[in-house]
């Protein structure tokens, strides 16, 4: 298991390298050119920068979260093509600075949607907070609530670009159910396997989150039943999953553990967070301590363990605590707790094991 840490750039997160160096057992930077847009290539100029910054902390730069997904590769628009051989020419572009694997998602419009992102816990800390009531409201009246919340910082998935067209983009969305959404995601895995196979990159889809649909838009990667039709759907080594165990866990009904110990060989990279669940369907993301939610972090932790996971993992969101002013769910201080934890539990496994 390599520990790695999502950063989002000079300039562009409120944590700086330095500290993340501090953080015992992070070896790798989760990174990513936040300014493009979904389509553009990524120029090996531009690849090359980043990698002198990590270079100077002696961190790997093996996982890039995400190479985001045209909306025309979703829908099959005009542009499909065009936009999938830009796909390929980054990938291209990030082998040649030892990436290994892309973090992807083919969720529609949005990415990870919550009501609250900074809602109040027992212990004075914050964290995001899905109320089902609330997303019952209007798309546009959500984009709106997300970004005065972000306090000026850019959440992929609700770039203010982006959202300035939500009408349009929820009508390119309007002849896409379920089934060709999935045809979509094969067209594309497809397409892309001989250069993963070329390059050595592995790409690694998100899960939706949360896992149903929401504002009526069709969501794929949602239980153990649409894992497996996805990893069967194309039936490659390079195609592989991020497992999320907050996504998958914010539905009480799916056991992340169990899709862990069914597909530890297709995990490419494990996203670790802990949510707790309330009985009306709301949902709260939790400190990463086992007994703070329900989704079996430690049931987790030990099935990559005895799976003899060997890829990347990384603390997922975290609490905002101790006053910090962060990224929502982004801050460093739980963060670095998390892995702590995640770190603790896995040594103590080691030394169960000898
Ligand atoms: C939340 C994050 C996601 C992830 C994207 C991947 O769990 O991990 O926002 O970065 O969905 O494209
Ligand atoms: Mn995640």
């Amino acid at each position: 298991m390599k520990m790695s840490f999502r950063w989002y750039g000079t300039g562009n997160d409120s944590i700086k390298l330095s500290e993340i160096k501090q953080i015992p057992g992070v070896t790798e930077i989760v990174w990513a050119l936040h300014s493009k847009q979904p389509g553009e290539v990524w120029t090996v100029e531009e690849i090359k920068k980043v990698k002198d910054e990590l270079d100077e902390y002696g961190f790997g730069m093996a996982v890039v979260e995400s190479v985001n997904v045209h909306d025309d590769i979703k829908t099959a628009g005009p542009g499909r093509d065009k936009y999938i051989e830009n796909y390929k020419e980054t990938l291209r572009n990030l082998s040649q600075f030892g990436v290994k694997v892309v973090c992807y998602n083919f969720m529609p419009v949005f990415d990870w949607t919550r009501t609250d992102l900074f809602h109040p816990l027992p212990d004075g800390s914050t964290a995001l907070y899905y109320e089902k009531d609330k997303i019952k409201q209007d798309p546009e009246e959500m984009a709106e609530y997300i970004l005065s919340e972000t306090k000026g910082y850019t959440m992929p998935g609700w770039e203010p670009e982006r959202m300035a067209h939500l009408k349009e983009l929820f009508k390119v969305y309007e002849p896409v159910d379920k089934e060709t959404l999935w045809d979509n995601l094969k067209y594309f895995l497809e397409e892309l396997m001989p250069v993963c196979h070329e390059t050595g990159i592995k790409m690694a889809i998100h899960p939706d989150d949360p896992p149903w649909d929401i504002f009526g838009l069709p969501r794929l990667l949602v239980d153990a039943e649409s894992v497996d039709r996805f990893l069967k759907m194309v039936d490659d080594p390079y195609n592989c999953l991020t497992l999320c165990s907050g996504s998958l866990g914010s539905n009480p009904k799916n056991n992340v553990a169990d899709i862990v110990r069914k597909h530890v060989d297709r995990i490419a990279f494990a996203h670790i967070r802990n949510v707790k669940h309330f009985p009306n369907g709301d949902f709260s993301e939790t400190s990463h301590r086992d007994c703070d939610g329900d989704v079996g972090i430690l049931d987790i932790i030990k099935a990559y363990h005895d799976g003899g996971f060997d890829g990347y993992i990384r603390p997922d969101h975290g609490r905002h605590i101790w006053g910090e002013k962060c990224r929502p769910g982004y801050g460093l201080y739980d963060r670095a707790l998390g892995i702590m934890y995640i770190l603790g539990v896995w040594d103590m496994l080691d030394k169960l094991k000898k």
